[in-house]
């Protein structure tokens, strides 16, 4: 079967992307499919793994921050919109909104989301927490909602991307985004955004390679998702989890690996999908930079890098950009 919607049935995005992405040589998934109930639960707990240091260190500096962070934000004081793009469960926005609500900030959040979970859990939470702080939140994935950025506020815009989330992102990708970005944003708007550094390659490996299996466990939700969705049979003990990490790239890159040559049936599209021994399946990649890289892709994209804010170890760091 070829994948384009030529039999006049309207399929959807994940049909069409797991029909060109399991057709393809080599064959790949794209990783913003792991994230439906079970994988926002598994993400959850990656988030408290000790090998998974990315939350706990962005954490961290806001904590050591804050005050610096917050005023960094609206420099002339006259209000803004802080707009969170893939909020998630808000956990260290929340430090921020609590310095700027103690300090009588004149602001809206608004967190948005691909998960309408996440958000809904995300505004009744602050509903109850910050009963003060105005809140309006959005569903949307990333790219679709970069185009109703524009309009979405009035004032002075504090857009935040945290969690090194761009890192999903190849370069060309990445700076098409930050490109979509600039053009949403006004002289006076900031784009706050979390970049996981270069560090020890083995540290990076640990990271997306626990030793409980969380994230195998993440990443073949991907499979499970076809099967519940699409009528698949993929048999997930029949796939292994691979991570690698180049450290002239600053990629990590995650795979499933099939663990036999074995023919997987995807019922709703028609497709039967064949691996030989050992073929892989491309999943992920977890993008990690540098001061150079970051200030490459700002210039790329006509952002320009005003400061930044990093743990004692520079395993992490958020950059204050500008137009
Ligand atoms: C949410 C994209 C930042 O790449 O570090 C965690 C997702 N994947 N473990 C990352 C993820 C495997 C995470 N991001």
């Amino acid at each position: 079967m070829n994948c384009k919607e030529d039999q006049k049935v309207l399929i959807s995005t994940f049909e069409k992307e797991v029909c060109e992405g399991l057709s393809a040589f080599p064959k790949y998934l794209s990783s913003k499919y792991f994230y439906d109930e079970v994988g926002d639960v598994l993400f959850q707990k990656i988030m408290e793994l000790p090998e998974y240091y990315l939350t706990r260190t962005e954490y961290e500096i806001f904590k050591t921050n804050t005050s610096d962070i917050v005023k960094s934000f609206d420099t002339d004081k006259e209000g803004f919109d802080l707009i969170e793009l893939g909020a998630g469960d808000g956990k260290k926005t929340k430090i921020l909104l609590q310095e700027l609500q103690e300090n009588d900030y004149d602001f809206t959040y608004m967190p948005i989301d691909i998960s309408q979970n996440a958000i809904d859990g995300l505004v009744k939470g602050l509903d109850r927490e910050m009963p003060g702080v105005s809140v309006q939140g959005q569903i949307g994935e990333y790219f679709e909602v970069l185009d109703r950025l524009k309009h979405m506020s009035d004032r002075k815009k504090v857009i935040m991307v945290l969690g090194s989330n761009i890192g999903n992102l190849l370069h060309p990708r990445a700076i098409q985004f930050l490109r979509k970005l600039c053009n949403a944003m006004h002289t006076d708007d900031l784009l706050f955004m979390g970049f996981d550094q270069k560090k020890h390659p083995q540290k990076v490996l640990d990271a997306y390679n626990d030793k409980t299996g969380v994230t195998a466990a993440f990443n073949k939700n991907v499979l499970a998702r076809i099967n519940k969705e699409l009528n698949g049979n993929f048999d997930l003990d029949k796939f292994m989890h691979w991570e690698t990490y180049d450290p002239e790239s600053g990629t990590a890159k995650s795979y499933l690996v099939s663990k036999e040559k074995q023919t997987v049936d995807i019922d709703d599209l028609s497709l039967q999908v064949h691996f030989e021994a050992w073929e892989s399946i491309h999943t992920e990649i977890s993008q990690k930079y540098d001061d150079d890289i970051v200030k490459w892709l700002s210039e790329e994209s006509g952002l320009n890098i005003l400061r930044s804010f990093t743990d004692k170890n520079e395993d992490y760091k958020n950059y204050l950009i500008t137009k």
